[in-house]
């Protein structure tokens, strides 16, 4: 009796778990497809299924960057391509359609698929086609998938890449958000900033130059009002991929810490990290709490592509601040070292840079090295900026007309940084300024006399004095801006 139930037992077991039906009798569904920075819902299915994708190729032109044109090669119009949500286990039916009015073939290799080339040869398809084919999702992780019809790099620099997340059978817990955020490195002929349409340079791409190094498509996809969002309290998935072609990224998010990364998309996650690298044609998953508010900037710390080639996104955390966990700015009072010791450790300091004792009118030699030491990286030697990414100081009305308003928003924009929409000179602006720190009220009114003087700007000097009190109004007003990368 006790044999044969174990029997039966096993037999129903074995009944009850027979996976491998052929795929036609799984039930059938449409998946989700969701555009950047959207991810598709969890999946809460708990058996196999088979999943139709369809994903439509579609060449278009769009922004780089504010006033930049590029002509993108897109999955679905955006840049990544559309977000991909399977189960592991499931059986996905493929479809890639390429738009009639596109120009070119094209193709997709995803690497969540095994078998050659990552379906590279079987979906390959010329405009106005389509083309199927079929895999199994044999293992659980975050993937890319990118264009590889040749040249291929050419293909993948125009923006043909996202990610593909094929959910592990027992699911990563429950999230308050998800977001879907790809880097990639863009090739254009002019330098970055430079207006108008831009064709792609593969001189620039072989010697792996970029003019972009961007997240989700283009400088500024994720600030302003499209800055990720967040409150107090919440836990946060991101899914990030890195599209390359060349770059390597260094993903790491201001003020936060990630509480766990699956490293390169995979199974196991390492615990508190600062800073993780995304291989080009790789992937990383990252969670973190929300634990006070403020606004996070998303970068590559490989930083220069973050100030002076868009890699920065930002996520706006509203909710209250959290003291405990960060008080904001609780002292800045003047201090004094002993000069002689400052003169022998750096004997090839600039005399003018060094905070002097306070002269009483401020001299513009000093103003200038001030200027070049601590703003011209941005805006420039000759303060005109740099179109679409740094408005100019030079004739700038914001700075010049704004009545009596300017002399303590521009201590503010200085002391504080700034960000969101600006207007100079009759063009928008969307970046991110961050707080110059460090400068005494003497060396400051030095510098700010200097740029409210020069290349056709004029104001009356701005004394020490002066500045104490706006530093002081400044300082007592509401907390603004991100903190600069630690
Ligand atoms: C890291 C780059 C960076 C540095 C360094 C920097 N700025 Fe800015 N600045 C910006 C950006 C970006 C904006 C526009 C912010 C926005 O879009 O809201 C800006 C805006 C401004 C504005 C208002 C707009 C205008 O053009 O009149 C002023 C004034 C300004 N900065 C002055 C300064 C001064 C003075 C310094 C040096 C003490 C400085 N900035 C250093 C990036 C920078
Ligand atoms: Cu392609």
């Amino acid at each position: 009796m006790k044999t044969s139930l174990s029997l039966m037992t096993t037999l129903a077991m074995m009944l009850a778990c027979a996976p491998a039906f052929a795929a036609a009798e799984l039930p059938l569904e449409k998946a989700t497809l969701t555009e950047p920075p959207n991810v598709p819902p969890p999946i809460t299915r708990t058996s196999a299924a088979k999943v139709l994708v369809e994903l439509e190729v579609i060449e278009k032109v769009g922004q780089l960057a504010d006033g930049v044109d590029y002509v993108f090669w897109t999955y679905g119009g955006t840049v990544p391509g559309r977000f991909i949500r399977v189960r592991e286990g499931d059986t996905v039916e493929f479809w890639l359609m390429n738009h009639q009015n596109n120009k070119l073939p094209h193709n997709i290799d995803l690497h969540a698929v095994t078998g050659p080339g990552g379906g590279a040869a079987s979906t390959f398809t010329a405009p106005g086609h389509k083309t199927r084919f079929t895999f199994k999702a044999l293992n659980p992780g975050l993937y890319i998938y990118h264009c590889a019809t040749a040249p291929v790099g050419m293909h993948i620099a125009n923006g043909m890449y996202g990610l593909i997340y094929v959910q592990p059978t027992t699911p990563l817990p429950k999230v308050d958000r998800e977001y879907y955020v790809v880097q990639g490195d863009f090739y254009t002929e002019g330098d970055f900033g430079a207006k108008g349409g831009q064709a792609f340079s593969m001189k620039r791409a072989i010697d792996e130059n970029p003019s972009y190094v961007v997240f989700n498509g283009s400088a500024g996809s994720l600030t302003g009002d499209r800055a990720l969002k967040g409150k107090v309290g919440e836990t946060v998935r991101l899914f990030i991929g890195n599209g390359g072609p060349n770059l390597v990224s260094s993903f790491h998010v201001i003020g936060e810490i990630f509480d766990k990364v699956f490293t390169e998309g995979g199974s196991r996650p390492q615990e508190n990290v600062q800073t993780t690298i995304v291989p080009a044609g790789g992937s990383a998953i990252v969670e973190y709490k929300l634990d006070t508010d403020g606004t996070y900037i998303l970068v590559d710390h490989s930083i220069f592509r973050t100030f002076n080639k868009g890699s920065l996104g930002m996520m706006k955390v509203e909710g209250g601040q959290n003291k405990d966990v960060y008080s904001g700015k609780e002292l800045d009072e003047s201090y004094l070292g002993d000069e002689s010791v400052a003169s022998a450790v750096l004997p090839n300091r600039p005399a003018a840079a060094v905070a002097k004792a306070p002269t009483a009118k401020p001299d513009a030699a000093a103003g200038k090295s001030l200027y070049m030491a601590n703003c011209s990286m941005c805006h420039q030697q000759n303060g005109e900026g740099i179109p679409g990414a740094f408005p100019p100081l030079a004739a700038s009305d914001f700075l010049n007309n704004i009545a009596n308003k300017n002399r303590l928003d521009l201590v503010a924009t200085v002391l504080k940084g700034r960000t969101g929409k600006i207007t100079v000179n009759g063009k928008e602006y969307n970046g991110v300024m961050t707080p110059v720190s460090g400068l005494g009220d003497a060396d400051l009114a030095t510098l700010l006399t200097y740029v409210s003087n020069q290349w056709g700007n004029k104001a009356p000097a701005f004394s020490k004095d002066e500045i104490k009190k706006l530093r002081d109004a400044v300082m007592t007003a509401a907390p603004a801006a991100p903190s600069p990368p630690h």
